[in-house]
Parts: C-alpha cells; sequence; structure tokens
C-alpha cells in the first residue's frame, strides 16, 4: 500500500506524520509543492492545475489514496480532482465541529489563511455545528508563509503569533481552531501565548489520519505488515525552502526512510 500527501509547503508534514503513527503498513510519499507556495496567492485555477498535476504524480508512484493535506486546496480544489483521479482523495477540512461540540456553548475562534476564512465551506462549517457557540474568524496572510521560511523567519513569526493571541483573548475564546495544515507545527507558540489551562487547541490531523485508515481498509488488506516501510519526501521548492523541510521535519522528530 502506499499513500501520497501533499501540501504547497511544510504544513502537511503535521497530517504526514499522524497517518505515519496511525498506519505502519504503508508506504507512503510527501510532496510539496513548494515552487508555487502559497496556494493562498493562486488563482483558484492554479490551485486545481497544481493539484491534478501532484495527483497525476502520485498515480504514476501507484498510490493508492492521495491525502490533499492543505485547509486552501480542499477548499478550492477537491472536487474537481476527484472527478479526474482515479484513486480516493481525503482533504483536510477546519475542525469547526469537534471545537463546537459539548453541552455548553463556548467562544470559539478559527484562525484560517485569507482563501479559507473566506470560503463558503468554512461557514457552511460554522453554522452547521455551532450550536450555540459564538464562532469568529480570524486570518493571516502571512503566517503560513512565515512558517514556511524558518528558521531565518523566527522573529516575525513570534510577532504574528502575539498578535494573533491578543484577538483570540480579546474574544474570550475557550478554543482555538488551527484550519491551516501549517499552525500545528508551531503549536507550542500558540500554548506559550495563551494559558493552555483555560484553552483547547483543536487541529485535524488525527481525524484525517483514521480517515486515510478506513478508506484503504475498504480495497485493500494491509499486507507485509512486518515490512520497513519506505518514506519519501520530495520538494520543487529553492534551497531556502528545502531548509525550512528539513528544519520542521527534524521539529517533528521525522525522518525520510527511518
Ligand atoms: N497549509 C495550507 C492550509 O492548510 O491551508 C496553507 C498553505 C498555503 O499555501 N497558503
Amino acid at each position: 500500500l502506499k499513500i501520497g500527501v501533499m501540501d504547497s509547503g511544510v504544513g502537511g508534514l503535521t497530517i504526514f506524520k499522524a497517518i505515519q503513527d496511525r498506519i505502519r503498513y504503508a508506504d507512503m510519499i510527501y510532496f510539496a509543492d513548494q515552487k508555487y507556495s502559497p496556494y493562498g496567492n493562486l488563482p483558484a485555477e492554479k490551485i486545481v492545475e497544481r493539484l491534478l498535476t501532484v495527483g497525476l504524480y502520485f498515480e504514476q508512484q501507484l498510490c493508492d489514496v492521495m491525502v490533499v493535506a492543505c485547509n486552501t486546496a480542499t477548499v478550492v480544489g477537491i472536487k474537481a480532482l476527484r472527478e479526474k483521479l482515479n484513486i480516493p482523495v481525503v482533504g483536510v477540512e477546519p475542525a469547526v465541529k469537534p471545537a463546537c461540540k459539548g453541552l455548553q456553548a463556548r467562544r470559539v475562534s478559527v484562525l484560517a489563511t485569507p482563501v479559507t476564512a473566506n470560503s463558503e465551506r468554512l461557514n457552511a462549517l460554522i453554522s452547521e455545528w455551532r450550536g450555540d457557540s459564538i464562532v469568529e474568524i480570524l486570518s493571516s496572510s502571512v503566517l503560513a508563509q512565515l512558517i514556511d521560511h524558518m528558521p531565518k523567519s523566527a522573529v516575525e513569526l513570534e510577532k504574528e503569533v502575539e498578535h494573533i493571541c491578543q484577538l483570540v483573548v480579546q474574544h474570550q475564546s475557550s478554543a482555538l481552531v488551527l484550519a491551516c495544515t501549517h499552525y500545528p507545527l508551531i503549536r507550542q507558540y500558540f500554548e506559550r501565548s495563551l494559558s493552555p489551562n483555560s484553552m483547547e487547541i483543536v487541529e485535524p490531523s488525527k481525524g484525517v489520519a483514521a480517515q486515510v485508515e478506513r478508506i484503504l481498509s475498504l480495497y485493500k488488506s494491509p499486507l507485509g505488515q512486518d515490512r520497513e516501510v519506505v518514506l519519501t519526501i520530495q520538494s520543487n521548492g529553492s534551497s531556502e525552502s528545502i531548509v525550512a523541510m528539513s528544519y520542521w521535519l527534524s521539529h517533528i522528530r521525522m525522518k525520510e526512510n527511518p
């Protein structure tokens, strides 16, 4: 079995790791489309074109499932991609449902890229799941890029996180939804600025991993569970973006071909 995971940059590594933690019997390819990053600044047609190019590549590599580990790309292009590919496609959506669930109404902040923040899909998810909770949407046009440029961008990154946390505190939220796959990489930054006791940080990587496992189990049984799996990490980005990739890989303690 083989799983292809992609994102515009390093963010999808959070999903890649969650899948690897859960599914120990499949080979995995991670493709960082860093040459075209950030997707948030591209027209929708270009995002769809990039998804298709990477999807066809995954098919060529005999992947059994493709994971679009990016909220922005999922919102914009997953429908078109599913129409064109022969393998199943799993996307990532803002974890609004788990953040709003529970009996008590709460105040929730959803943090996303501008494309996701302004999408009909996010607003539909909020209408569907908010119940009595009060949900605010926050967006940052720079945060994903700053994460993509670490460690060079460390000072600016701290500043941007501080600014966002002030808004979350102003809204008196008790839950923060990380609705861009880049953001869980800096989970500790949020925890440092927000009191971890009174703030729940919600992100969807475990749910996505469970979904991938369900799909794989539908049409193939895991063979050769004892064999060493092969993890491949690829990028078409500049040397600077590849530095950021290694930085985050070591941060999440993940190696290629362990
Ligand atoms: N990681 C992407 C997401 O989940 O939305 C954002 C990356 C980007 O290119 N904007």
